[in-house]
């Protein structure tokens, strides 16, 4: 089949049950994504051939699966995902990557080289979404720096308040294609999105879509941060009811103005302040919309008060919530079930989590801050803090968050086994702040294997926090907000953010002895 062949044929399939029979596949990576695609490729009739560079013991048992139900290859190890290899004997028709795939990869260099697209599994779900005999599901999907997964959990529960079949995936953790699969099928699925699916999406066209806010992250996977931005925004395209922005975040409002919607779509806004028309917001202490009804010329339906958050409403949170509302609400979803999904969202552990307090000092574990982003937000909610901070930085720029924050400060203990981004934003912008070095231990690098990490971790951050105790006066707060990723002294952020409240309860038993 010719190139146009090929591409006319692709055209045709957007539905579940189109021919996607003797399509040759290739799909690259065989992790949750990969697995899902390949699986639901082979179901599908297609011939497929995976690869993978790593060969452990979790690949093997996965491609062991895919053999037996009908993959006509799988290519384990390094040097099968150098080149891209055919599918019987000739040259695929369609490349799905995984997302932890960068466009710059030589196998991906290689399809787009030969001009074969290449799909993410966002894109193979949005596809077969469709089937005969049963209902579409609708998606509502959630992209941003931060906050996705809070606001796709959020979605997920008022959309289950208000008594839908509705699921949370993507991103977050199930794979979308398991989602679209299910036997029983879901009325609605909150998506999450990460800019490296959206790269690799092409034909979506959701209900209602967000970007919750914009900062530098991933630039070494993007090649920059235009391009980052550029795929952030791509979740706008074809949106059909409603696409969501940040009014604080004025960047993504340029993204809904410049996307090719579908005729008839609303922008709706949403702010942690007073909300204008077509937004929501926030009025005195309740949760407002002033866009999903009839007169919001003059009058605003109330959602939820600041104390449905149960306790502590921290702003990133209110626009979380507010974002979530404003995507359900594009659904029909009323305002009862909005307040109550909100009452019984569990907002999980490692994120602005208080640990302990002593002597007027709170210890607060925000693992999740894995970006200088998240980390803003923590800062910002004290006032006179010991920082620890540092990790894998991903080429980010740390500059702005700690000129911001530097009178904030009164020191920061570093972890991370390559402090010099962090260290040398301190040097320039906080000269006058103490930066102490929690020691990085005897093993090595960043290559460690996990049971190495496992060990390391708990070492290195027994040290910082001893150091932030020595550091620490009444009236401090100790924030673990490292705003970077954990994988070079950590197995992951769950890790770090465990190891941190041991840490700290170990601290205060010795205190006591
Ligand atoms: N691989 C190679 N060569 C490469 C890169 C990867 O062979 O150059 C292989 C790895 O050996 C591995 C597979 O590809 O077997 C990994 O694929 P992947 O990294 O794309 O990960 P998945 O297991 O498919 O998980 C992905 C998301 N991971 C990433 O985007 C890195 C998961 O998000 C997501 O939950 C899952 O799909 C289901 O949709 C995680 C994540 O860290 C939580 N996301 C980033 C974030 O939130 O910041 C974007």
């Amino acid at each position: 089949m010719g190139a146009g062949a090929v591409s006319a044929r692709l055209d045709q399939l957007t539905s579940w049950d189109a021919d996607w029979k003797g399509l040759r596949v290739v799909v690259a990576g065989l992790g949750l994504t990969g697995f899902s695609a390949a699986d639901t490729l082979i179901e599908l009739g297609a011939a497929v051939v995976v690869v993978d560079s790593g060969a452990g013991a979790e690949s093997a048992s996965r491609a062991d699966t895919l053999r037996i139900v009908g993959a006509h290859e799988v290519l384990l190890g390094d040097q099968h995902t150098r080149a891209l290899p055919s599918v019987d004997g000739q040259l695929a028709d369609l490349v799905v990557a995984s997302p932890g795939w960068a466009p710059h990869h030589p196998l991906l260099a290689a399809a787009a080289d030969a001009g074969i697209p290449i799909w993410g599994d966002v894109e193979l779900a949005w596809r077969v979404n469709e089937r005969a005999g049963r209902k579409s599901a609708e998606w509502l999907v959630i992209t941003g720096t931060n906050g996705k997964t809070t606001t796709v959990g959020m979605t997920e529960a008022m959309l289950q308040a208000a008594g839908l079949r509705a699921v949370a995936a993507g991103n977050v953790g199930t794979p979308i294609l398991d989602a679209v699969r299910d036997p029983e099928g879901y009325d609605v699925i909150a998506v999450e999105l990460s800019s490296f699916q959206l790269h690799y999406t092409h034909t979506m066209s959701p209900l209602a879509a967000v970007v919750l806010n914009i900062a530098q992250d991933h630039v070494d996977w993007h090649g920059s941060f235009e391009q980052y931005q550029a795929d952030k925004a791509r979740i706008y395209e074809r949106t059909r009811i409603a696409a969501v922005y940040n009014v604080d975040a004025p960047v993504t409002e340029r993204m809904v103005e410049e996307a090719d919607v579908i005729e008839g779509c609303r922008a709706i806004g949403f702010t942690t302040g007073t909300p204008a028309r077509s937004m929501l917001g926030v009025v005195d202490d309740l949760l407002v919309d002033r866009a999903y009804l009839e007169q919001r010329q003059d009058t605003a339906a109330e959602l939820a008060s600041l104390e449905d958050f149960g306790g502590v409403a921290p702003r990133h949170m209110v626009a979380n919530a507010l974002a979530a509302a404003a995507l359900v609400r594009a659904y029909g979803v009323e305002p009862g079930a909005v307040r109550e999904g909100l009452r019984g969202f569990d907002r999980g552990e490692h994120r602005i989590q208080a640990v302990a307090r002593r002597d007027d000092i709170l210890w607060i574990n925000d693992s999740k801050a894995t970006n200088p982003h998240a980390a803003a937000a923590s800062l910002g909610a004290f006032t006179s803090v010991v920082w620890i901070a540092g990790g894998l930085s991903k080429g980010v720029d740390y500059s702005e968050l700690v000129t911001r924050f530097a009178p904030r400060l009164r020191a920061v203990v570093l972890i991370g086994t390559d402090t010099s981004a962090l260290r040398g934003a301190l040097e320039r912008h906080a000269p006058m702040v103490q930066v102490i070095e929690a020691p990085v231990g005897e093993t090595g690098t960043q290559t460690a294997d996990a049971s190495d990490r496992q060990q390391r971790g708990t070492t290195v951050m027994a040290a910082a926090v001893e150091a932030a105790a020595g550091l620490a006066q009444a009236g401090d707060t100790v924030l673990m907000a490292p705003a970077a990723a954990s994988m070079d002294q950590f197995t992951s952020y769950a890790h770090r953010g465990n190891a941190f409240i041991e840490a700290v309860s170990r601290l205060m038993e010795d205190e006591e002895n």
